[in-house]
């Protein structure tokens, strides 16, 4: 049920004034009693076609305006107006006929808008037109509606309210004198302050709060610390769907939250009370120096201990579990770190909207066959309520999760107690950031922003609809006040909980000059470099610069921005994200057996395998726009020149920090399953460890930022499942005990998996009933060991972790290139004359997909006393098979079968 005033108010001519008056007679302290009630989804009352161009003008596309007829802005404080063709408006306070203005060329930041007449708005009466119901009319000279539309604010408040992006104390902060309070609505008519004292106990108090007219910022401040109070504040605002209400909301800036986001709670956050001990003074780990530098791990909270025996109970699934120092998981981690890892990336861990934070549901799986329909049937019948989801749906940007804490009035300090336990590893942390949508808009119950400021906070389509390109309610960054929330959002993040680096959800969504001074705000709060990746993909209603230069894999270079590269991942691992039925066996990659190792549907030719060897090697040197490579064809290029996916630049980073290398992560299928699906099916389960090997030694021996998905280094598989975000902890979990992988543990859930006619499900079934594919504890072992070696070879010399593209250019080449190559055997020889950290005077990297040994004879090398790398030829080194049979003589390179392995000159 939606909350409508009671009854109508009367519009005092002062803003304040009018404050005060309403809570004298309008408002009472049951009013924010209960939860935020869900209103009915409702059609707004006019489509919102035009468009506030800045405060003082209006845009109407389309509009055909003929001599006579005239433009009217009519207004009403109540809502309720209505506007039907042929008739005349009714229901207004008034109506302002608008002037028409020049045509001219929309701002930059609306290029987008279709072309159609201006008309000026008096400024003396925007505030007040801003707070009302809106309707612009096409009249004709008699006054009858032609046509009606709503308006788009975004511009208007940015215009008008520019200097609310200076307010530095938006939210709750108390100190010992008094607590404030202050949320950014200039929309609003009134509002109020909601106060409990007592967490989830009923509110005590109403408090009036007080607009400031430069800014549209209503605040309160209320004498002495009230930490541990909770609050919501009643907005008083006219909707596009709902007309005038009375929203009972949370705060979007909320420090800290009640179980399921009921209320927010007033927070110090420099209290001892919220500070495990020794936070202050505890060090980090100063490991990274350049961003290429860092090498990630992407992890789950919960995917991390639920189903870790040594963990205490209670600690299963939680932020607390990463301080059981001799859990079996954390001593995973140390294991990584000392081999090399640098970064623990988490999932989604701001409070998001789709786990109970209290009594989630825990399926009760059966026992059943490898490829059965009974588990994951099991799973999804509760996959709504129950313990897991990846959390890409944000709710509040500036609290910690409370289902991953042991009570979610202790997310604060056990999120603290994570980072620590994580640092003293030897790890940093970093974060997914997941501001490019919410987890709901409008007036539905999760909804926060848009039932604050109304159609302010979500980028809208030419009606006035929310875009939902990014699967959810699009939010626009490009809008002063959202890019302010994101930038205080992740500033606080690196301040208050020492969060080291970040990843950006769907950042070519936004603009990339929000994401600049994000990266400056964030390198001033933490006074140390933050380093920033992110999901560059260019797609949606923005895409290709629509709206504004986007923060995308082609318009960051030069930023020091990192973007996700598929362009290795997908010449790698074969096929692309999204591909379904027989295609996906057929695509094989450069990995798993294109054109070498056919497979049962495959039907690539040699051209195939030789253009993705010439992938494999952009990868290799960074995805870097500049660097030179001679291609299969026997034609220098620079990698910008390289054509990759029909009309894009295979090169497109500036510098090796822009590019982000993989081959796994938590979206599509691990590389264990997509290989699985692509290989030939009668491959051996240690050919399947050491193709698997053969990726992450792709990422460790290439230039740029490296990123590993958890476990992917122990056969990570999800029986198969190409989008587990709502899968459970069943096809999410991970076993650091090594006995298995946890393939064939099922059928993947049917809704992403069944495909066309159940073809996706019958090529699964095929597999998962197969007794020879999952991996063996020895084959997980051994993996763990090979992928340890790898980082350990990749941290010892700086000459894999270039930092600059002049460096690439001057030390990268790839002998055994060009025309006439093998392509399934990729060489890259980095000079280290004269680079600090690079131990070596040269290293030379072997990848050889092939399941029969390659040599390659460079007669450049031939004087040259190349040895392998002291990790692989250790007595511990894992990989025996590189160990005994990898060989350099007289400049001839004899490479086992599917093996990496690295050759140094001393
Ligand atoms: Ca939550
Ligand atoms: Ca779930």
């Amino acid at each position: 049920m939606r909350h409508r005033l009671p009854r109508p108010i009367r519009l005092g001519l002062s803003l304040v004034a009018f404050a005060w008056c309403g809570a004298a007679h309008a408002v009472d302290l049951s009013e924010c009693q209960g939860d935020v009630p869900a209103s009915a989804s409702a059609a707004p009352a006019w489509p919102a076609a035009a468009v506030w161009l800045n405060a003082s003008s209006v845009q109407w596309p389309g509009l055909q305006l003929r001599p006579g007829e005239r433009v009217r802005l009519h207004h009403a404080r109540a809502a309720g107006m209505a506007a039907p063709v042929g008739a005349a408006v009714t229901g207004a306070d008034g109506a302002l006929t608008l002037e028409a203005l020049p045509a001219a060329e929309p701002p930059a930041a609306l290029r987008h808008i279709a072309p159609g007449p201006r008309f000026a708005v008096p400024a003396a009466e925007v505030d007040a037109l801003l707070q009302a119901q809106l309707v612009l009319v096409h009249e004709s000279a008699d006054g009858r509606v032609m046509a009606a539309t709503g308006l788009q604010i975004a511009a208007a408040l940015d215009d008008r309210f520019a200097t609310a992006a200076q307010v530095p104390d938006l939210g709750a902060h108390p100190s010992r004198q008094r607590t404030t309070f202050a949320l950014w609505a200039p929309t609003a008519q009134a509002m109020h302050l909601c106060r409990h004292a007592q967490p989830d106990g009923p509110a005590v108090a109403i408090e009036p709060m007080h607009r400031d007219a430069a800014t549209g910022v209503w605040r309160v401040a209320l004498p002495g610390d009230l930490s541990g109070q909770a609050y919501r504040y009643l907005v008083d605002v006219v909707t596009p769907t709902h007309g005038r209400v009375r929203n009972l909301v949370t705060d979007p800036y909320a420090v800290a939250l009640t179980a399921d986001s009921r209320h927010a709670v007033v927070a110090n956050l420099a209290a001892p009370a919220l500070k495990p001990a020794g936070w202050d003074a505890a060090p980090r780990p100063q490991r990274v120096r350049a961003a290429t530098d860092q090498v990630i791990y992407e992890l789950h909270v919960r995917d991390f201990s639920v189903s870790d025996a040594t963990v205490r109970p209670a600690w299963r699934g939680k932020y607390l579990a990463f301080t059981e120092p001799q859990s079996a998981g954390m001593r995973h981690l140390r294991a990584l770190s000392k081999a090399g890892l640098t970064d623990v990336h988490l999932l989604p861990v701001f409070d998001l909207a789709s786990v109970p934070e209290r009594g989630c549901q825990v399926p009760a799986v059966p026992q059943a066959a490898p490829d059965s329909e009974a588990q994951q049937a099991a799973v999804m019948a509760v996959a709504a309520t129950d313990c897991f989801n990846w959390g890409y749906d944000p709710w509040h940007f500036n609290a910690p999760e409370g289902s991953y804490a042991t009570d979610p009035l202790r997310r604060v300090l056990e999120f603290r107690q994570m980072v620590m336990a994580l640092h003293r590893a030897g790890l940093r942390v970093g974060m997914d950031m997941v501001y490019n949508h919410m987890a709901a808009a409008g007036q539905a119950q999760k909804s926060v922003l848009d039932r604050i400021v109304p159609g302010y906070y979500h980028r809208l389509n030419a009606q006035g609809e929310i875009e939902r390109s990014t699967c959810c309610d699009n939010t626009a960054t490009e809008h002063r006040m959202m890019a302010k929330l994101m930038i205080d959002s992740a500033a606080l993040w690196v301040r208050e909980y020492k969060i080291d680096s970040m990843r950006f959800d769907l950042m070519g969504h936004q603009p990339r000059e929000a994401m600049e001074r994000l990266q400056a705000r964030v390198n001033a709060e933490a006074g140390r470099p933050v380093q920033l990746l992110g999901e560059g993909w260019n797609f949606g209603e923005v895409a290709n610069g629509a709206r504004f230069v986007q923060a995308s894999q082609l318009s960051l270079n030069g930023s020091g921005i990192g973007s996700f590269s598929d362009r290795m991942r997908d010449a790698a691992r074969g096929g692309g994200a999204g591909e379904g039925g027989d295609d996906s066996v057929r695509r094989q990659g450069w990995l798993n057996g294109l054109v070498y190792a056919p497979n049962a549907l495959a039907t690539a030719q040699p051209q195939d395998l030789l253009a993705a060897a010439d992938l494999i090697r952009v990868g290799l040197a960074g995805s870097l726009r500049s660097y030179e490579l001679t291609t299969w064809r026997g034609e220098r290029k620079r990698l910008e020149q390289l054509v990759y996916g029909g009309d894009q630049p295979a090169g497109f980073a500036s510098e090796p920090s822009e590019v982000v290398n993989y081959v796994e992560n938590h979206d599509n299928q691990t590389l264990f399953d997509v290989n699985t699906l692509k290989l030939p099916l009668d491959t051996s389960r240690e050919d399947r460890a050491r193709v698997q090997m053969l990726g992450a030694a792709l990422v460790a021996f290439s230039q740029g930022v490296a990123y590993f998905h958890a476990g992917q280094d122990i056969l990570r598989s999800k029986s198969l499942d190409r989008n587990s975000y709502d899968s459970g902890d069943w096809f999410n979990r991970l076993d650091w005990s090594y006995q298995t992988n946890h393939f064939g543990t099922g059928l993947p859930p049917k809704q992403d998996n069944f495909g066309a006619q159940g073809r996706d499900w019958a090529l699964a079934r095929e597999r998962l009933a197969r007794d020879d594919i999952a991996p063996r504890p020895q084959d997980i072992a051994w993996a763990r060991d090979v992928f340890r070696d790898l980082l350990s070879i990749r941290a010892s010399t700086s000459l894999l972790r270039l930092p600059t593209a002049a460096a690439v250019r001057q030390r990268v080449t790839f002998p055994g290139s060009g025309a006439g190559q093998n392509p399934v055997l990729v060489a890259t020889r980095i000079d280290g004359r004269g680079l600090p950290g690079a131990r070596f005077k040269a290293v030379l990297t072997f990848i050889n997909v092939a399941p029969t040994a390659q040599t390659l004879t460079l007669p450049a090398e031939a004087r040259a006393h190349w040895r392998l790398h002291p990790v692989q030829r250790a007595a511990t080194a894992a990989d025996q098979r590189v160990a005994r049979e990898a060989r350099a003589a007289q400049g001839r390179f004899h490479i086992p079968a599917r093996s990496a392995a690295v050759f140094v000159l001393e």
